[in-house]
This record gives structure tokens, sequence and C-alpha cells, in this order.
């Protein structure tokens, strides 16, 4: 029996171990330790979860959006008196800083409940009349949604995705990262507490070759919401294509961030600083490669060699902290074998490129990568599309916006991207010449939830996000009544 805590499935109203009775271990990757231990789930806990989640349905579907919008808050009220514990779980499980945690991770939880409670609370279903006859659209739900969620914004894109299912009416199976399973566990404490009706949310841990992919396959489940890597994505639309599940897909990102030649350095640095390294780089949103036109090249690029070098790195708990460790040790691999290959592809390291000299020696079982700057890349080098999804960032001059857009719209993704500029028309109208699902102009992940989110290329598939959300999670269906 081990001490740590036991994170159990969630089943049916109830908290039980996986049926095979295995578990995943769960690393502190800041320290490389053992925090916990999480259910090992296989397809005979996702039939369970499954069946429980139907077996749910006609009753919660039966209630009116209002009245779900009423359990919406609800569950944001008793998140609220735990976001302090949720920012401590989700530092500690993802190694991100604890501020970051407690301003974005639970900050944003919590907002997600309330936005789409009150979302539900304004929805008006449209209707269409002829001269002979009226149309209504009625809104049902979809199901039984199955829920996938990746290690980089746990509760963030759980609650995201949880919050607007619910509210149109849906029953949950939710699979979240076995790297960070602790705040999904909460989620469910959460639920139990308001007393949510037993079966409306399930929550499976486990792998994703096995509970995730059982979930994907399963011919009762109605929905599909993933968010993770393209890789992953095309094997969960294949997957769930066959059944003809309704799929949204939010996949990786390769973001141009564009500083144009009238872009006031000095009052821009620590925005693009933040864009290219906040939760480590590893925001699918990030900017990780900067455009710079040449008349300022040298100008912004000692001015962020300077606030890197102000940046702390270390211990996630510490409320000083700027940078924390990454999400594993496979992954830190990943990310240092990309600067070994931009120095292959004529790269130069101007910043980081390995662990950072200063860590303490708790933390030396820890994944660390000092942030990283490169430049001398060919704006087509492997490390200038791929996505490494680490504090990586590499660097390139243009000389006029047609090249800043051939070169952003360069890569196979499409997700993000932000603009620098003093001539706001002009960076309007470059923005809508990028392949990008999201471009922000003189700020970078300034969210409004109500803008439609996601990608285009390799980086998705639909939109969620406000009413985008809304009728993702829900199936229109238009009655025609003839006078
Ligand atoms: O994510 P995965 P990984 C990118 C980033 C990263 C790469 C791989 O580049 O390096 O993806 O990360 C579940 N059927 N992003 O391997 O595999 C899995 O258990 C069903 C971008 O950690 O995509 C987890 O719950 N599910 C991204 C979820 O998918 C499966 C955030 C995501 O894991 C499955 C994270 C399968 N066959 C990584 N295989 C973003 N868009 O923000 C895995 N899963």
């Amino acid at each position: 029996m081990s001490d740590l805590p036991d994170l159990l499935n969630f089943i049916d109203g109830s908290f039980v171990e996986s049926q095979c009775g295995h578990w995943i271990d769960d690393l502190s990757p800041a320290t490389g330790q053992t925090i916990a231990r999480a259910a090992c789930s296989d397809s005979s806990d996702v039939d369970a979860a499954v069946e429980a989640a139907s077996q749910a349905l006609p009753a919660w579907a039966a209630l009116s959006i209002p009245e779900r919008a009423d359990w919406l808050d609800r569950i944001a009220a008793s998140l609220e008196e735990r976001a302090e514990e949720i920012a401590q779980l989700e530092s500690l499980d993802t190694g991100k800083p604890i501020t970051l945690a407690r301003t974005v991770d639970a900050a944003r939880s919590i907002a997600n409940f309330h936005f789409f409670a009150e979302q539900g609370r304004d929805f008006v279903a449209e209707t269409f009349e002829m001269a002979d006859a009226t149309n209504t659209v009625v809104y049902k739900p979809v199901g039984v949604a199955g829920l996938i969620t990746p290690w980089n914004l746990p509760m963030y894109l759980l609650t995201w995705k949880v919050a607007p299912a619910l509210l149109m009416g849906n029953t949950i199976v939710a699979k979240p990262s076995e790297l960070t399973p602790m705040t999904a566990s909460l989620l469910a404490e959460v639920l139990q507490d308001v007393g949510l009706p037993a079966g409306v949310f399930n929550l499976v841990h486990g792998t994703g070759t096995h509970a995730g992919a059982a979930l994907t396959a399963h011919p009762e489940v109605d929905l599909i919401s993933f968010t993770g890597g393209t890789e992953t994505g095309r094997l969960v639309a294949a997957s769930a294509s066959s059944g003809f599940k309704k799929l949204s897909l939010e996949l990786g990102g390769k973001n141009a961030t564009i500083i144009r030649h009238d872009a006031p350095v000095a009052s821009i640095v620590e925005d693009v600083r933040r864009a290219s390294f906040m939760n480590q780089g590893q925001v699918c949103l990030c900017g990780s490669r900067i455009l710079i036109h040449e008349s300022i090249y040298d100008e912004f690029v000692s001015a962020f060699l300077d606030s890197i070098v102000e940046m702390q790195v270390g211990d996630p708990s510490d409320d000083q902290t700027d940078l924390g460790a990454l999400i594993s040790a496979e992954h830190a691999a990943k990310v240092l074998s990309y600067v070994d290959l931009a120095e292959a592809e004529g790269g130069t390291v101007l910043s980081g490129g390995g662990a950072p000299v200063d860590i303490p020696d708790a933390f030396a079982g820890g994944n660390w990568v000092a942030p990283t700057v490169i430049d001398g890349l060919a704006p087509d080098a492997r490390c200038a599309v791929e996505e490494i999804f680490g504090p990586v960032v590499t660097l390139h001059p243009f000389s006029d916006d047609e090249e800043a857009i051939d070169i952003a719209n360069m890569t196979d993704y499409g997700l993000a991207g932000s603009i620098w500029t003093a001539d706001e028309a002009a960076g309007f109208e470059m923005a809508k010449r990028i392949d990008s699902g999201m471009i922000w102009v003189n700020c970078w992940l300034h969210r409004d939830l109500r803008v439609p989110f996601g990608g285009v290329k390799n980086s998705g598939v639909g939109r969620e996000g406000g009413r985008w959300s809304l009728s993702f999670f829900s199936e229109a269906i238009n009655i025609c009544v003839k006078r």
C-alpha cells in the first residue's frame, strides 16, 4: 500500500479503482519524485463510465438550459473555495510557477463555469418566419461526450470543455492526461460535493493508448473534444470518424510573433518574452518564432536577451519564479534535441540551450531547460517550422510586410500569432493574411471567452469558445410548423 495519494476513477457518482487494479505513477516535473498514483484504466473502465453517462443522459438532458446554468454557478462557487488548492496541485503536477497557476489555471477554471452559465442564461434559440410557417431551432444535447485533455493546462482546458458540455445537456466521460491527473480528481470531488447527479460526469484516468483510444472508439460516445498533439489528433480523428462522432480537435501550433519596423521595442519586449516562455513555452499559443524587421533587429535582440537574464528559473512554488520545469524527462530531451538540431542546421544559440546552471540540489532530478534563444536559422529550417513546445524561440529578420507574411505562413500549423506595430490599421491588414485561427495585434493571449478559438491547417478542426462551444456541444434541430 502506498502512502501517496491514490487518484481514483469517478464513475456513476463513486470513486473507484480501475478494474484491473493497475496504477500509473505521477511524477513531479520539478524533482522527478513520485507524488501520487493514478488509476490505470482500460476499456472495461471506459465501458462502465460510458454506461453510467448513457444512463444519466435522459434526466440531465430534460433540464432546461437555465437550470443547468445554475449547476454551473454552483460548481464555480465550490471551485472558488478551493482556488488556492487548485493552484498548488497544478503547480506541483505540471512544474509551472505557482503565480501562473493562481492567476491563469485556477482563475480560468472557475471563470469557465461562470462564463458558460452566463452564456446559457443569455442563450436565445432562433426562429425564422415564412409567410405561412414558423421555423424554430431547438438545441438538443449531442449525447455522451468524450473529453480528452493534455498536461499543459490541465484543469483550465478540462473545464473549458466540461462547462459547455454540461450546459447543453450532455453527459461526460473525461480522460485527462496521465502526466497530470491531480486536478481532474479535484474537479470530480467538487462535482460530488455539489451533488451533481450520478453519471452526469465520469472521470477515467489512464494512458492515451488504453483509456483514451477506448473512449474515442466507443460506439456509445457521440462526441469527442480533444486537445493535444497533432499526431495524436490524427489517431483520434481516424478512430472517431468511423462512428461519425461529432469532433473538435485543438492541436499544436508554431506561431509567429511579428515585430514591424515601427514597433516600440522597449515597451513590447516583456510582452514578447511572455508570449515566448509562458508555462515554459508549453502553450499551443506561444510565439516560438519571432520575426523582426531588419531595421530594429539588433535593438530588439539586445533588449530581449537583457530581459531574459532577469527571469527567475527554478522552484515552482516560489512566488518569484518566472519559469518552472518541463512536464517530463522525455519531453525535456525532445526539446533539447531541437537545440542540437538547430546547431546542426546552422543556428547560433544566443541564450540558454541546456539546463539552467543554478538549479538547487533539491531539484536536480527535475526536467529543466533554460530560456533558449536561437538565431541564424533559415525560416524554413526544421527548428523554425516544427513544434518544439518548450522554452525555445528562433529569431528571423525580415525586410518588409510581404516577407513577414510569407515566413509566418511557412509552417504546416495555423493556430495563432501576434503582430506588434505602431500602425494598428497596418497590423489589422497583415493579420487578415496570416493563415491561422487567432491573431493578436499589440497583445498576446488577451482572451475574451466569447470569441472563436481554434486553428487551421494542422492546428485542428472546428471552433470552441462562446457560442461556438454551445453549437459544438449541441445539435441544432429545426422544427417547421405550417399554419
Ligand atoms: O500529447 P498527446 P503528448 C503537443 C506538443 C507535445 C506533443 C506531444 O508538441 O510535444 O503534442 O505531447 C491522450 N487516443 N501538445 O504526447 O499524446 C493523452 O493521454 C486517445 C500540444 O503529451 O496529444 C492525453 O490525455 N487519446 C497540446 C491527450 O491525448 C490519446 C498540448 C494529449 O496527449 C491517444 C499537449 C490516443 N491514441 C501537447 N494518445 C496543445 N494543443 O496545447 C494519447 N492520448
